[in-house]
């Protein structure tokens, strides 16, 4: 019998209500079971809800500088358990040890950043219309959060939401995906060995549809915080709403890089590829549709190919891949299909487009780094979150005609451009319908210490990371003091 993980709820580890657990296994290697997780039903996040409430008092009393003195002290348990951490997160999700050590150095930045956001939780003081008055604001927390997070980016996006969340002093409830419930599920506890007070931080697995369910539709539940597909978000975001609670979603991605006529091709490429192949293109910043000039578009594609297949793709934890498996089979049959629908349209093919079966990968959901050429932009291929490493060319007469395609799509998460004329790169910022610009830097990544987010169907609410994350966590109270 492999191990058996708890839910943690009030400072204890607990079995869930249902008696029921679910499998998380290796997506590089289906035979290798990492653990049983409790299939945790509505009573156990309703318990929690519960727990999360009773600590808000106590938790809110403490100082912030306090509050983050903790996140500072988690920081340090992180990083001393690195290898551990990435180690299983390669182990469970699939992306590279060097990907997964990466994230997890990301995390020891946002719970130190926000540690010292403990002592800048400042409002603002202004003149008022009236004599012997101050005026002045203060934030407060908004109570218990739910924290809804996904598979792809197991450490740095249950930081990123539970640093700032924390800090503000409301206490939390974490679903982690469960996909990917371990690295969470080590987060919580070194938050648990900082000395964080029971029941400020509760840790819930199970079904989107029971406990993410639970977290959106009750009314104790101040505010929820997702990341995960935009389908489950709309729906998230329809229903705390509803009800008038807070909900910030980030959802998908469509995000184009643009190389113009007077680009750095080699540069382009190195980025088209980052972009587009690393961590398997399992990122909602992925780079999906390279929008190349008509008069680089041959260059540019050639150079890319013959990079594209030089890829290694195998295992993560192997020092010589760079590229791992999707995460399930699920994930690996919906980039198949969009695979097929691209060939269907009548794209061109030009690499990989099929599941790697060869021993040993046949044992786990290995996919080729795919590459489309002559792509329209009407086609579902240029339209839809692939969520895998595909990557759909689609040349263009010019900037006009490029800005255009790229913001053809519903999304607008994330864009780049490639060029050295710095007043296209200028337009090209002010005209691109995306939260996160890129010139001359690849469409993925994302930097603690500045806000991280998208316009149109990527996101909803406010953002998250650098100090505005702090806008969801909190509620402002103005205060006329007349003395
Ligand atoms: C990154 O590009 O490094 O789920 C961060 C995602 C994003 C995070 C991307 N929320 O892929």
């Amino acid at each position: 019998m492999s191990d058996v993980y708890q839910n943690y709820v009030a400072g204890k580890w607990i079995d869930s209500t249902s008696g029921k657990t679910f499998v998380n296994v290796n997506p590089a290697d289906a035979g290798d079971l990492i653990g049983h997780f409790q299939d945790s039903s509505r009573e156990d996040a309703e318990a929690a809800i519960v727990a999360a409430r009773d600590a808000a008092a106590g938790w809110r009393a403490l100082s912030a500088p306090g509050r983050g003195r903790l996140l500072a002290a988690a920081a340090r348990i992180i990083e001393r358990d690195m290898d551990r951490i990435a180690g299983g997160l390669t182990r469970e999700e699939g992306k590279t040890l060097a990907e997964a050590k990466a994230e997890t150095a990301r995390a020891v930045q946002i719970f130190d950043y926000f540690a010292g956001e403990g002592r800048r939780l400042s409002g603002e003081t202004t003149p008022s219309e009236f004599e012997r008055t101050l005026l002045y604001t203060v934030r407060e927390p908004l109570g218990v959060v739910g924290l809804i997070t996904p598979w792809n980016f197991p450490v740095a996006i249950p930081a990123w939401k539970l640093a700032p969340a924390l800090v503000s002093g409301n206490t939390v409830v974490l679903k982690p995906a469960s996909a990917a419930p371990l690295t969470a599920l080590n987060i919580v506890r070194a938050l648990e060995e900082a000395g964080l007070p029971g029941g400020a931080l509760n840790f819930v697995t199970g079904a989107g549809t029971v406990v993410g369910q639970e977290l959106a539709a009750n009314a104790a539940v101040a505010g929820v915080s997702f990341t995960g597909s935009d389908a489950v978000g709309a729906g998230i975001y329809a229903c705390v709403s509803g009800r008038g609670g807070k909900a910030q979603c980030e959802m998908g991605g469509k995000n184009p890089i643009i190389v113009l006529e007077d680009a750095d091709l080699a540069k382009a490429v190195d980025l088209s590829i980052n972009g587009a192949m690393w961590s398997t293109g399992q990122k909602c910043t992925a780079t999906s549709r390279a929008i190349v000039h008509e008069d680089v578009a041959g260059d540019y594609t050639a150079r890319l190919l013959e990079r594209v297949a030089a890829i290694k793709v195998g295992n993560g934890m192997d020092p010589e891949t760079q590229v791992g498996p999707l995460i399930d089979e699920a994930q690996l049959n919906k980039v198949l299909a969009y695979i097929a629908a691209g060939r269907d349209e009548g794209a061109k093919l030009a690499a990989g487009g099929g599941r790697m079966t060869a021993a040993p990968l046949d044992r786990g959901f290995f996919v080729e780094p795919t590459v489309f050429v002559d792509v329209k932009s009407e086609m579902l291929i240029a339209r839809e979150e692939i969520f895998g490493p595909v990557l759909a060319v689609i040349a263009v007469r010019g900037f006009e005609e490029a800005i255009q395609v790229a913001n053809s799509v519903r999304f607008g998460l994330s864009a780049s451009i490639c060029t050295r004329d710095i007043s296209r790169a200028m337009e090209f910022a002010d005209r691109i319908q995306a939260g996160l610009v890129h010139v001359n830097s690849p469409t993925v990544g994302a930097e603690v210490q500045v806000p991280f987010g998208g316009m149109k169907a990527s996101s909803t609410g406010t953002r998250e990371q650098g100090r505005v994350a702090v806008d969801f966590y909190t509620q402002i109270k103005t205060v006329y003091l007349e003395y």
